[in-house]
């Protein structure tokens, strides 16, 4: 099996294919789209183009896997211990995944290895564990009538991810779906399909029965991706991606009243008071802004500091900045990597552009390092930051998602939370200040599903993840994940 999905990385092409029904194919039509790495412009990988034809073989298996197969039936001991197995599996391949992720996301293996793939595998673990712990209400009325409640799975859940974390967003939804009991039907970002084909395999050897998780590659609008939204056999959907995609999924999921969860685009602000741990803030600030390149949707790209502090945070955090390193992504020191890829590239340098004629200050990047070959041909962007900016400015409301940043001054505590609030998105926010009065006030006045206070990015999967206004539909995350994955029935008992 593992020869047909793809030969080993660096020593040839790799060959992803669907995954449906338990087997690897080929599109039906035969077609095949390019994956490259984008730190060098290689090509890597041929992957099977889905269409409509290919993702309702993939809808029919996995609806044949839940009218008729076991797994809805098992009991959540079993369940579970497939989905441990799975995790195990993912584990068990640590090294080859990090490296694969690596090579298709252009991100540093330091952060594949520590996490995306490692998540990857404790998304599996916390929700097979959580499954066992989860009851229902039984409510008797009187000794003439008995109420109580099941969880039962949805049916056929579609989950659409996009590239920036690829399996870690991925299995972010596979594992409280199948935990539940659903059956899935899957697609990977085009620019990200390697890891997740990946997973085929693993379920097979977990003893995953086939046609419970289908996955199928290829592209979004009018092809794979509208294909699993538009589908009648489709019960709900779970999509993480951009706003104008949301959108989209939403009209096509209204047609068949899907049920859908959303977490979407992202523009938070780190709001930094003067009486902050300006140490704290330097790296923390980093990490939100340039982990992952900036393709972070939680990312903070408006750093609003203020004013006693603004020119010394500038000095120290421009300095941190040009310090990150760059270079092959699978070097263990390289600790900012490439763009996802030359589209992304442009787009984001597209923004840049903007800026400058809109009037912001560049302080500092805003060009390409200088790397030697292969890496020159390579989507490296250095951290960007621009000055002087006003929030009405596109760079200051519109989601650029990559290493490109801007820093406003405030005076007032309020004028801080107006600039925050300021913007179409909700996902998340981050506060810095040692006043501990101040961080529950501003964290309670800011319009974000996500507040962060002297931290980042801290995750616990049994809190709630999801985004306000234009950032998002549902929260996920421990018991909120279960709750979208299944329907919750009431059955009445004459005694
Ligand atoms: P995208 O919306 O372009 O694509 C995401 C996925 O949707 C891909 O698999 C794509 O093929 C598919 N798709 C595109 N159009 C579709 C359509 N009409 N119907 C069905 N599927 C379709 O997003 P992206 O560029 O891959 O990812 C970056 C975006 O994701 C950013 O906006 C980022 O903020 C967001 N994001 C949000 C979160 C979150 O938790 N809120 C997490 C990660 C990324
Ligand atoms: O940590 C998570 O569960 C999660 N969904 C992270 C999303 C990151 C966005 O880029």
């Amino acid at each position: 099996m593992l020869q047909e999905v793809r030969t080993r990385p660096r020593t040839g092409i790799l060959d992803v294919k669907l995954f449906i029904d338990g087997r690897y194919v080929d599109a039906k039509s035969g077609k095949t789209f390019s994956d490259t790495n984008p730190a060098t412009g290689e090509l890597i990988a041929r992957v099977a183009e889905a269409d409509y034809a290919d993702v309702d073989l993939a809808v029919k298996a996995a609806r044949r896997a839940f009218d008729e197969g076991p797994w809805p039936k098992m009991t959540v001991a079993e369940r579970s211990a497939i989905l441990m197995k799975v995790a195990a599996g993912i584990k068990a391949r640590m090294a080859e995944l990090s490296e694969l992720e690596s090579l298709d996301t252009g991100k540093p293996i330091r952060e594949s290895s520590h996490l995306d793939i490692p998540r990857s595998a404790y998304n599996f673990e916390f929700f097979a564990e959580l499954i066992k712990y989860v009851g229902t209400d039984c409510n008797p009325v009187d000794d003439k009538f008995l109420n109580y409640s099941l969880r039962e799975p949805v049916g056929v859940a579609g989950c659409i991810s996009p590239w920036n974390l690829p399996l870690l967003l991925l299995t972010w939804k596979l594992a409280p779906a199948l935990a539940c009991g659903n059956t899935v039907v899957c697609k990977p970002a085009e620019f990200t399909p390697i890891t997740a084909s990946f997973l085929g395999e693993i379920a097979n050897e977990a003893g995953l029965p086939p046609g419970v998780l289908n996955i199928v590659q290829g592209f979004g609008p009018n092809a794979a991706g509208s294909a699993i939204t538009e589908h009648p056999d489709v019960d709900c959907i779970s999509f993480t991606g951009e706003t104008t995609t949301g959108k989209a999924i939403m009209k096509a999921a209204a047609e068949g009243l899907k049920e859908v969860s959303f977490e979407l685009g992202g523009k938070a602000a780190a709001v930094i008071f003067a009486d902050a741990d300006l140490d704290l803030v330097v790296s923390q600030t980093i990490r939100s802004t340039f982990l992952n390149q900036g393709e972070v949707c939680l990312a903070s790209p408006r750093l609003l500091v203020q004013r006693p502090i603004f020119d010394e945070f500038c000095k120290r955090y421009q300095a941190a900045a040009e310090a990150l390193v760059f270079g092959d992504p699978l070097d263990e020191a390289t600790s900012i990597g490439s763009l996802v890829d030359k589209e992304h590239y442009d787009r984001v340098t597209g923004y840049i552009e903007i800026a400058k004629k809109e009037g912001a200050r560049l302080l500092f990047g805003g060009e390409r390092p200088n790397l030697p070959a292969p890496f020159d041909k390579g989507a490296f962007l250095k951290p960007t930051a621009f000055v002087d900016v006003n929030n009405q400015m596109r760079i200051c409301q519109e989601e650029v998602f990559g290493p490109v940043v801007t820093i406003a001054p405030f005076d007032t505590e309020d004028e801080g939370v107006a600039l925050a609030n300021d913007v179409k998105y909700g996902l998340a926010a981050t506060i810095f200040t040692r006043d501990l009065q101040r961080a529950h006030r501003v964290a309670r006045r800011i319009r974000a599903g996500i507040v962060w206070v002297n931290c980042w990015f801290v995750r616990d999967l049994r809190t709630p993840f999801g985004g306000m206004r234009e950032s998002g539909i549902g929260r996920e995350g421990g018991r909120l994940s279960l709750e979208f994955y299944s329907e919750l029935k009431n059955i009445c008992i004459a005694l």
